[in-house]
């Protein structure tokens, strides 16, 4: 890992998490003698003001591009900003909390013209569980969209499959046409689909026979992206194979189907996402 990439390491009877300061990063959730949970590429940038691929990047206040201004970062400023560490406790045996705060600065208001707090509260314990608090600090109501943008590592993704969405309507950025899931999903080529979805999802990885439960609360969209070969080929930061060994699952307010957040002078709003794993 580069030097000057500043990180807290929480490390408990249960499970370690590591979150850097660029981004409010968690890149990597380890239980005791498992598996890594989260995918973080081999080819990952450890750089301040770089987005980092793998783990849970935060995408806030938009998710996907800039709606009208395309020269602004892609997912937000909030996964290339440095966020401070606000507080760090072990709430009980095995569990242990840590906060991280972004406000806004000339840099912020230059991209987005608004006063906010936004807080990440992270607790791991057997599970990982992840709060993102927005509070608008302006006089005026501000509408975000946002995702808690995470990477999950798999055994081998022809062994996977992604159950709890079937029947839900998603649209497939890859054509811009609107489906509906049937059955399980399966991931065998190019995936980047929004599904209007706002419940607990599995992820069932048989090749390492593990269940990761992923439930979001707050969400309107769950977002999974899997960029498969051609893409993963063109990306920098992204081993040509390291499509085999990840799948995202996002709890997003993606923007599509109507799924914005307006949140008012003075008021919060949270979009959190709880990780649990089971073995099968
Ligand atoms: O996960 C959905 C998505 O918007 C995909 O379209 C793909 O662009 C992915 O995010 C990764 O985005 P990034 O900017 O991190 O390369």
């Amino acid at each position: 890992m580069a030097v000057n990439f500043p990180y807290l390491d929480v490390s408990n009877c249960n499970a370690s998490v590591r979150v850097a300061q660029n981004g409010g990063q968690i890149f990597g959730f380890d239980r005791v003698g498992e598996p890594p949970v989260l995918w973080i590429s081999p080819s990952a940038i450890y750089k301040s003001g770089v987005a980092l691929r793998g783990g849970i990047p935060i995408c806030w206040p938009w998710f996907g591009p800039h709606p009208k201004d395309e020269s602004l970062p892609q997912h937000g400023f909030a996964r290339i900003m440095p966020w401070e560490l606000e507080d760090f406790y072990e709430s009980d045996k095995g569990v242990t909390v840590s906060s991280f705060k972004l406000t806004d600065s000339k840099q912020t208001m230059n991209m987005w013209p608004h006063r906010f707090e936004l807080t990440l509260h992270v607790e791991v314990s057997k599970a990982l569980k992840i709060r993102l608090v927005t509070k608008n600090k302006d006089e005026r109501p501000f509408e975000i969209t946002q995702a808690l943008h995470s990477y999950f590592f798999v055994g081998d993704i022809g062994q996977v499959e992604i159950d709890g969405l079937d029947g839900k309507e998603y649209v497939d950025v890859t054509t811009g046409k609107s489906h509906v899931q049937k059955g399980p999903l399966v991931i065998d080529g190019e995936t980047d689909r929004i599904y209007r979805h706002k419940t607990t999802c599995r992820l069932v990885d048989k090749s390492i026979g593990r269940t990761i439960t992923v439930e979001p609360k707050g969400s309107g969209s769950t977002v999974v992206w899997n960029p498969w070969k051609e893409k993963a080929c063109s990306l920098p930061d992204f081993p040509d194979d390291g499509y085999r060994n990840m799948v995202c699952i996002e709890a997003a307010n993606s923007g599509v189907m109507d799924d914005k957040v307006v949140v008012d002078p003075g008021q919060e709003y949270t979009l959190e996402k709880n990780i649990y794993l089971d073995s099968i």
